[in-house]
């Protein structure tokens, strides 16, 4: 039976829903308050809206599929990550290049390792390659950008500069390390239990997309405001 419009019975239908207009709010909010944080900060909020201004726009889309055809929205949310993802990893260069010296290599290593995780994400959850082999893959390009992240240019950086950036740059790379593994642990619902069980891949993937992406933003704008504080 297909549905025009969403049914009440529909509980991840009901998440499309709810993540697609968070994703609008947030970006409202990162853009209005873009305009009064200090200078320096304000291509980083800028950013955090294009995050989540590009999932909204997907997220329409992922929610229709979803409530019609009632199958996983695969090519939408991985359009959505080739283009969030990157530009997440802009904003480590970003906030830490707003204060301080921060070498190129780190958004370069930290951007081939997001491809290689999403590509092959991509070739596993399309049927293009095996799940499991494409999902190992997947993870250590992820442990890499890990490895990056905490012993890496970043880390070398960030303990020149003050306490909120340091801040920001620790909670964003937690982030990284717990809010991301929500994903891998919706694939193996999702793929890797002996059946695709789509219901419970997108309900774990939308409830990851809220805290990476709105949270994300949020830690952002956390650190403008406590910089300017302490300027
Ligand atoms: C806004 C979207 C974000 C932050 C998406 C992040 C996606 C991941 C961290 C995906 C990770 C995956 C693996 C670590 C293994 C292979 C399967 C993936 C692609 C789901």
């Amino acid at each position: 039976m297909e549905h025009t419009f969403l049914q009440g019975t529909d509980f991840v239908g009901i998440t499309f829903w709810i993540v697609s207009i968070a994703m609008w709010a947030a970006t409202i909010f990162f853009f209005y308050e873009g305009m009064k944080v200090s200078a320096k900060w304000r291509t980083s909020m800028v950013v955090a809206g294009l995050i989540t201004f590009i999932a909204a726009v997907h997220y329409m889309y992922m929610r229709d599929f979803w409530v019609t055809v009632g199958e996983s929205p695969v090519v939408y949310r991985y359009i959505d990550w080739i283009l969030t993802v990157p530009l997440q990893m802009v904003e480590f260069y970003l906030i830490l290049a707003a204060v301080t010296v921060v070498a190129a290599s780190l958004f370069w290593k930290l951007f081939v390792g997001a491809l290689v995780m999403l590509i092959f994400g991509y070739m596993g959850e399309a049927g293009l390659m095996s799940s499991l082999p494409a999902f190992i893959i997947g993870c250590l390009a992820w442990l890499y950008m890990i490895y990056v992240l905490w012993f890496g240019e970043g880390k070398t950086a960030v303990n020149t500069t003050s306490a909120s950036v340091q801040t920001a740059y620790n909670t964003m790379m937690w982030i990284i390390i717990v809010g991301w593994a929500i994903y891998p642990a919706g694939y193996v619902f999702g793929y890797l239990l002996g059946t695709v069980d789509s219901s419970s891949l997108n309900l774990i993937y939308n409830l990851a997309d809220f805290v990476n992406k709105i949270l994300f933003g949020v830690v952002i704008w956390k650190a403008a405001i406590d910089d300017k504080q302490t300027a």
